[in-house]
């Protein structure tokens, strides 16, 4: 899974990674260069739990990767070629964290959160609509052409211009958003959204608070957005300290976990994704799928010869196998499922899938 985090210059986006992976990177690249990437393991107990009880020779969990993607927004876009090099950075990711200062800085004037948030989400529409533009002149000469197979692309373009023209971001519409020819242009609005208030430690929680409803007001009606907030500089700091010091210092700031499994689980519910388990002698592993998909589609995500090859999947619930606790005591118990291709997968599934290829 792939986030990037995007924001006005000096919002805070570099903080904000640092916070999330407690990398020490070199940081401030203003806009110039390869994105920082940072990898984040999220933890999840029922893995280590797994992990503890087959004792295999590895176990995996699920990675999240961060980008602190400077220069997609007001940041050196006079750069020429770099714009397709932005893109070709965004096109894989799964979300956009959208950074809002909420602090004061020096440098800049006081933080007017809501404006900049508007201001971006502004450019994102501005950017797909002149996308959109471009690609509908090309499809309208291609259809001139002959090319009729094209027609379904022009329709699709032109509800997309409308929407972009009256400031709808495009994932409002999923059919729109989802539409298999538009995969490669990578729109921005299209993307799900986390709103992340970047706020200074002295910012009462209340303002914090009303702040995030106040966004989170202004994208009414819109799927795959969330808002959340961090004090990105204190917790960039907290992230670099060891567990026992990390807790301390979390304390004093009043939050019960770090900004990486804060943020890793609000994504989750954004993506609505669920979590899975595979269990071998060889390996436990932690697998992310979206919420509603079946039994087939884990099976594609673990292999394709076991989708293509799919018998039945064996399925105990990760609760139930804890109860029992031991897989005799689960098949004893009767916790062990036999489901077939259409089952629809649960958080926290155990799955053994049986195929032959
Ligand atoms: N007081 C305060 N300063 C911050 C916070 N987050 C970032 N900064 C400072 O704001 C400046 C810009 O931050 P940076 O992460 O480089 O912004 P970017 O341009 O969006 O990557 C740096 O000097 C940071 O130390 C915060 O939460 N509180
Ligand atoms: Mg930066």
């Amino acid at each position: 899974m792939q986030l990037g985090i995007i924001g006005l210059p000096g919002s805070g986006k570099s903080t904000v990674f640092r916070a999330f992976t407690g990398g020490v990177t070199a940081g401030d690249h203003r806009g110039y260069g390869e994105p920082n990437v940072g990898v984040v393991t999220v933890e999840d107990d029922r893995l280590d739990f797994l992990n503890h009880y087959h004792k295999p020779k590895k176990a995996t969990a699920v990675h999240v990767e961060y980008l602190d993607i400077a220069g997609l927004i007001g940041e050196g876009k006079e750069g020429g070629a770099r714009g397709d090099a932005i893109l070709s950075h965004m096109r894989p990711l799964d979300a956009l964290v959208h950074c809002v200062r909420f602090f004061d800085s020096p440098r800049l004037d006081p933080p007017q959160p809501l404006k900049d948030f508007g201001r971006v989400e502004e450019e994102m529409i501005l950017s797909d609509l002149s996308v959109v533009e471009k690609r509908l002149e090309r499809v309208t000469i291609d259809l001139k052409r002959g090319r009729k197979e094209m027609a379904d692309e022009l329709t699709m373009l032109e509800r997309a211009r409308a929407l972009l023209q009256d400031g709808t971001p495009l994932r409002t519409v999923p059919e729109v958003a989802g539409f298999e020819k538009f995969r490669g242009f990578a729109f921005l609005s299209a993307k799900p959204e986390l709103f992340l208030v970047n706020a200074g430690d002295n910012k009462p929680r209340a303002e914090i608070d009303t702040l995030v409803e106040e966004i989170l007001q202004r994208v009414t009606g819109q799927p795959y957005v969330a808002a959340d907030w961090i004090y990105a500089d204190a917790e960039a700091e907290i992230a670099r300290l060891d567990p026992d010091d990390a807790r301390e210092f979390l304390n004093d700031l009043g939050l019960s976990e770090g900004a990486k499994n804060r943020i890793i689980k609000k994504s989750f519910e954004l993506l609505r994704l669920i979590v899975f388990f595979t269990v071998s002698d060889k390996e436990v592993r932690a697998w992310p799928l979206n919420r509603g998909k079946t039994a087939l589609d884990a099976a594609g995500v673990v292999h394709t010869d076991m989708q293509r090859g799919f018998i039945r999947a064996e399925v105990v619930s990760f609760e139930d196998f804890m109860n029992a606790g031991s897989t005799v005591g689960a098949h004893k118990g009767g916790k062990f499922r036999l489901e077939g291709r259409e089952y629809e997968v649960q958080d926290g599934d155990i799955i053994l899938f049986r195929f032959n290829v």
